[in-house]
C-alpha cells in the first residue's frame, strides 16, 4: 500500500475488529488476532478497537477494565451500560494493549425469543433448536450490531468513516442486521474455514473431487447444521468486502458459500529474529536436553537407546483425527519403522502427538517412573557431592599424587540407596505409547490404529510413539516446558493435514528454526508453493495430497521421513538457520498489506 493510502486510512477513519476469540482463546483465529495486534496499532493508532464476547472465566488476566480511556468508544459503552448491559471497555493484556470491549451475551438473554424471531422474519433463518452456543452467539452479535450503530453515529458527526472487520460466523452475526438497517459503515468479513466443508471433509475421503458438484443446502441438512450453514452463508453475502485466508478455501466459498472471495488474507506472526544466528542453535540444544530427560524417564526403565541418535518428529492441533492428518502420519511411521529396520538405520525416532482428548489422569506409571528417575537424579548428585569434597580433602593431603580408590569415597548408604533405586525402577514392561488415561481409550483412533499396527514401543522399534492428549504448557508435570519449547527441542514438525484452510503449526515451527512437514491441500502448504525459498533445504517438506490417493500420499511421507532422519547433524543445523530466514516472509510486516488492501476496498465503498 503507497504512503498516501496509509495516511488516509489511520486519519481519518476507525476500524472495529470482531472476532468470538479476543480475550477467549479457542483456536487459530486467537492466534490471528493477537500476534496481528502491534502491526494493526502502528496502522490505525488509537483508531483501532477490538469486540470480543466476555465468556472466559479467566478473563480478569487477559484484560484491564478501564473507563478513563480516551477513546470515543467510552461513551458508547457507559450508553450501553445504562441500558443494564454488561459491557466492559479497558485493554487487552497483550503485546500492543488495543483498545478492547467486552460483551456479556448473558446480559441481553431475556430478549433471545425477539433476538431469533427477528432473524427468520428479516433473513429467513430460523434457530429453533436449543444449542446454547448459538443462542450465545446470537445474544452477542445483537450487542455488537448495537454498539456499532451508536459508535457509527458518532464516528460520522466527526467525519471519520468506519470498517467494522468480522472474523467467522461467530462474531459476523450482525452483519445483515447492519446491511438491512443502512448504518453507515463498510464490513468486512473473513471466513477461517467453511463449516460444511469441515464437515465433508472429515466424512468424504473424496471431498475436494465432490466440491464442484455439492448442493450446499442438502449437505447441510444431511450434517444437521442448517441454521449456522445459512448463518454463514448470510455473513458471506451481506459483507460489502468477503475474504478468506487461502487459495484453498477460495474454492470452498464458491461452491459451499456461492460466494467469490474479494480477496485472500493469508495468516502471519511476530517473527522474532536474534541478533545473532547461534541463538536458535543453543536454544534448540537447550530444550533437546529436557526432552532427553522425559525421554530417559519414560522409556529407560525398560530399555535403553542412544540418545545422541535419536531424533524427535511431532504433531500437535486439534483432535481432529483424518482432517489432520494424523491418520496419514501414523501410516507413514509405521512404514518408517519398516524401512529403517530393513535398512539397518542405526537412528532411532521418537514421535509425539501432542493434541487434546478427554482423559481422566496422567497415567500412574508414567509419573511413577518419572519420579523414580528424578530419585536417581538425586542420588547421582548426592554421590558426585561427597566424592568431589573427598577427592579434594584426598588432593590436599595426598603427598604421593596418585587417584585414590574413587569407589572407597563413596558411603555404602548412597551406593546401596543408589542400586535399589534402579532395581525397583527397571522394568519389564512396554513403555506406554499414551501418557494420560483416557476417557475412550477402547475407541481411540490414534490407540487403535498403534495396536493394529502393533507400533507399541518394543524395543525393536525403530520408531518410538509418545502419545500426549493434553497441549503442553509449563506447569506440565511431564516436560516441565512450555509449547514453544517444546517445538525448539524437536527436530520436525509433521502436518500432512487433509483439511487445513491455513494451518499455523508448520509456520510455528520455521520460526523457531524447526523443519516442517505441510501439504499442498492446506492453505500454508499451497502459498509457500509459490514462494522462492519455500524448498527443502530451508526445512520445508510438501506432503502431495491434493490427487492422490492416501497410501501414495503415506508412501511418500514415510521416504520424506526417511530422508529426514538419514540427513546428517551439519545438513540439521544449516536447515534451522534456513527455516528462519523463510519465516520471515511470514511476519506481519509482510502480510499485513493483504489486509489493509481489504480495508482499502471497503473504505472505496464509501465514495460509492
Ligand atoms: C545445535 C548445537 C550443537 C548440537 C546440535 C545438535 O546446533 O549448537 O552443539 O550438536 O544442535 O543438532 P541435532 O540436529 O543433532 O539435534
Ligand atoms: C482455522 O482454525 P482450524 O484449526 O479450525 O483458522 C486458523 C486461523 O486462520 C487456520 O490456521 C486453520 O487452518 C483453520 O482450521
Amino acid at each position: 500500500m503507497g504512503k498516501k493510502a496509509k495516511q488516509t486510512i489511520s486519519s481519518k477513519a476507525s476500524l472495529v475488529e470482531v472476532a468470538w476469540e479476543v480475550c477467549n482463546q479457542v483456536g487459530g483465529i486467537y492466534t490471528v488476532i493477537r500476534s496481528k495486534v502491534p502491526t494493526m496499532k502502528k496502522g490505525w493508532g488509537e483508531n483501532y478497537v477490538l469486540l470480543g464476547p466476555n465468556v472466559n472465566p479467566n478473563v480478569s488476566s487477559d484484560f484491564e477494565e478501564d473507563l478513563t480511556l480516551d477513546s470515543p468508544v467510552v461513551g458508547v459503552v457507559r450508553e450501553l451500560q445504562g441500558m443494564g448491559w454488561d459491557v466492559k471497555v479497558g485493554s487487552w493484556l497483550v503485546s500492543g494493549r488495543p483498545t478492547t470491549v467486552l460483551f456479556n451475551p448473558n446480559s441481553v438473554m431475556h430478549q433471545l425469543g425477539e433476538i431469533k424471531y427477528c432473524y427468520w422474519k428479516d433473513h429467513h433463518i430460523s434457530f429453533d433448536q436449543h444449542d446454547p452456543l448459538m443462542d450465545q452467539v446470537l445474544a452477542f452479535g445483537f450487542m455488537v450490531k448495537e454498539f456499532l450503530s451508536r459508535y457509527a453515529k458518532l464516528c460520522l458527526e466527526q467525519d471519520m468513516d468506519v470498517v467494522a472487520h468480522f472474523h467467522e460466523w461467530m462474531a459476523g452475526t450482525a452483519i445483515p442486521d447492519l446491511r438491512k438497517e443502512q448504518i453507515p459503515i463498510q464490513t468486512v468479513f473473513t471466513t477461517h474455514a467453511t463449516l460444511l466443508g469441515r464437515y465433508l471433509a472429515m466424512n468424504d475421503p473424496f471431498f475436494y473431487d465432490h466440491l464442484p458438484f455439492l448442493n450446499w443446502e442438502s449437505e447441510a441438512k444431511k450434517f444437521n447444521i442448517e441454521p449456522t450453514a445459512k448463518l454463514e452463508r448470510a455473513c458471506a453475502h451481506g459483507a460489502k468486502v468477503f475474504t478468506t485466508v487461502s487459495e484453498v478455501t477460495a474454492q470452498e466459498c464458491v461452491h459451499l458459500l456461492g460466494r467469490n472471495p474479494d480477496a485472500i488474507l493469508p495468516n502471519g506472526l511476530n517473527i522474532e529474529r536474534f541478533s545473532v544466528l547461534h541463538e536458535v542453535q543453543n536454544l534448540h540444544h537447550r530444550y533437546k536436553e529436557q526432552i532427553e530427560h522425559f525421554i530417559m524417564g519414560h522409556f529407560f526403565q525398560s530399555y535403553s537407546f542412544d540418545l545422541s541418535n535419536t531424533l524427535y518428529f511431532f504433531t500437535s492441533g486439534r483432535f481432529e483425527y483424518k482432517n489432520k492428518g494424523y491418520d496419514l502420519t501414523l501410516e507413514a511411521l509405521a512404514r518408517l519403522n519398516h524401512l529403517m529396520k530393513e535398512q539397518g538405520i542405526d537412528k532411532t525416532v521418537v514421535m509425539f502427538f501432542v493434541t487434546k482428548q478427554p482423559y481422566m489422569s496422567i497415567n500412574q506409571d508414567v509419573l511413577t517412573s518419572r519420579a523414580i528417575m528424578e530419585e536417581i537424579d538425586h542420588n547421582c548428585d548426592a554421590i558426585m557431592e561427597q566424592l568431589k569434597q573427598r577427592l579434594f580433602m584426598a588432593a590436599a593431603t595426598n603427598e604421593k599424587h596418585r587417584l585414590p580408590d574413587l569407589n572407597e569415597m563413596v558411603d555404602d548408604y548412597w551406593k546401596l540407596r543408589y542400586r535399589r533405586t534402579i532395581q525397583s525402577w527397571k522394568s519389564d514392561r512396554l513403555p506406554s505409547v499414551v501418557t494420560h488415561n483416557l476417557y475412550h481409550d477402547g475407541q481411540d483412533p490414534i490407540l487403535n490404529f498403534l495396536r493394529n499396527a502393533n507400533l507399541l514401543n518394543y524395543e525393536s522399534d525403530k520408531v518410538k510413539v509418545v502419545y500426549h492428549p493434553d497441549f503442553i504448557t509449563s506447569t506440565n508435570p511431564l516436560f516441565g516446558m512450555d509449547y514453544g519449547q517444546f517445538v525448539r527441542g524437536c527436530h520436525l514438525g509433521i502436518f500432512p493435514s487433509y483439511y487445513e484452510p491455513w494451518g499455523y503449526t508448520p509456520v510455528e515451527c520455521l520460526a523457531r528454526g524447526v523443519s516442517a512437514v505441510t501439504s499442498d491441500l492446506s492453505g500454508f502448504g499451497n502459498y509457500v508453493k509459490h514462494i522462492k525459498k519455500g524448498n527443502e533445504a530451508h526445512g520445508m517438506y510438501l506432503i502431495e495430497r491434493e490427487n492422490k490417493d492416501f497410501h501414495s500420499s503415506a508412501d511418500q511421507l514415510a521416504r520424506k521421513m526417511l530422508q529426514f532422519v538419514t540427513s546428517t547433524s551439519k545438513n540439521r543445523i544449516q536447515s534451522r538457520n534456513k527455516a528462519e530466514d523463510l519465516s520471515e516472509e511470514f511476519d506481519w510486516k509482510n502480510l499485513i498489506k493483504h489486509y489493509n488492501k481489504a480495508y482499502e476496498m471497503a473504505i472505496a465503498q464509501f465514495s460509492i
